[in-house]
């Protein structure tokens, strides 16, 4: 089965970055999944421009840029600036008055255009960016923090957008308390990729190349 797996860097162990970096590539990883936050729009602060532009530096697969701050597109070229051509920025659209311009600057600068949604956030309310966008982060946990519980009210708003991708053209990617079981059961349903964190990855005493083996060798 062909899905991607994405490693959330703000769960990584900081003391070694580096190594880690090195780890999760040789492991197999497809790309790294950097959680910017800035404390108004989610009360937390997780990950900086400095971060990425670290992990920019020492990585060699693509950066899956998830922006969790308010008006991204006051400071939305200091990210643009600092990405590589194959790299993803997606918005959360409640976070902005005029997402679909916020949105129009990512593709202008050759890069993947996404959007978040909540998981309060209906499919309604952001149903014209579906055609903008390339993809689409489905939380399945509200945003802010690593190690929360599945919402799975949220089921139902992912048969949905399944159901329309293909039409409109984007791809779903699965964020928030991504299990083995969960990737079992919706790869298979058409979601293209999955950001692992505490739940599947880090903190686990196992190495991650054994960790992302298993999971591509799942029984579908
Ligand atoms: C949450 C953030 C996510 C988390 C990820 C962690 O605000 O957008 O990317 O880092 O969900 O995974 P887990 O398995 O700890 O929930
Ligand atoms: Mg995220």
């Amino acid at each position: 089965m062909n899905f991607e797996l994405m490693a959330s860097m703000m769960c990584a162990n900081y003391a070694n970055l580096e190594k880690e970096i090195y780890n999760l590539e040789t492991g197999g990883i497809d790309s790294f999944h950097i959680d910017i936050m800035d404390g108004r729009y989610v009360p937390n602060f997780a990950m900086s421009l400095n971060d990425m532009c670290y992990i920019a530096d020492a990585a060699s697969k693509p950066l899956d840029v998830h922006l969790m701050i308010e008006h991204p597109s006051n400071n939305i070229g200091i990210f643009i600036k600092n990405l590589r051509k194959g790299d993803t920025i997606y918005i959360h659209p409640e976070a902005e008055y005029h997402p679909s311009t916020t949105l129009q600057r990512i593709i202008d600068a050759e890069l993947i255009p996404g959007i978040a949604i909540n998981p309060g956030t209906s499919v309604e309310t952001v149903f014209e960016m579906l055609r903008i966008v390339k993809k689409v982060l489905v939380m399945s946990v509200n945003p802010g923090n690593a190690g929360q519980m599945y919402l799975p009210y949220v089921g139902k708003k992912i048969t949905r957008l399944i159901s329309i991708k293909e039409d409109m053209g984007f791809e779903l990617y699965w964020d928030g308390a991504c299990s083995a079981g969960r990737i079992q059961e919706y790869a298979p349903k058409g979601v293209k990729g999955f950001v692992l964190g505490t739940t599947l990855l880090f903190g686990k005493d196992k190495p991650y190349g054994e960790t992302l083996r298993n999971i591509r060798e799942l029984k579908f």
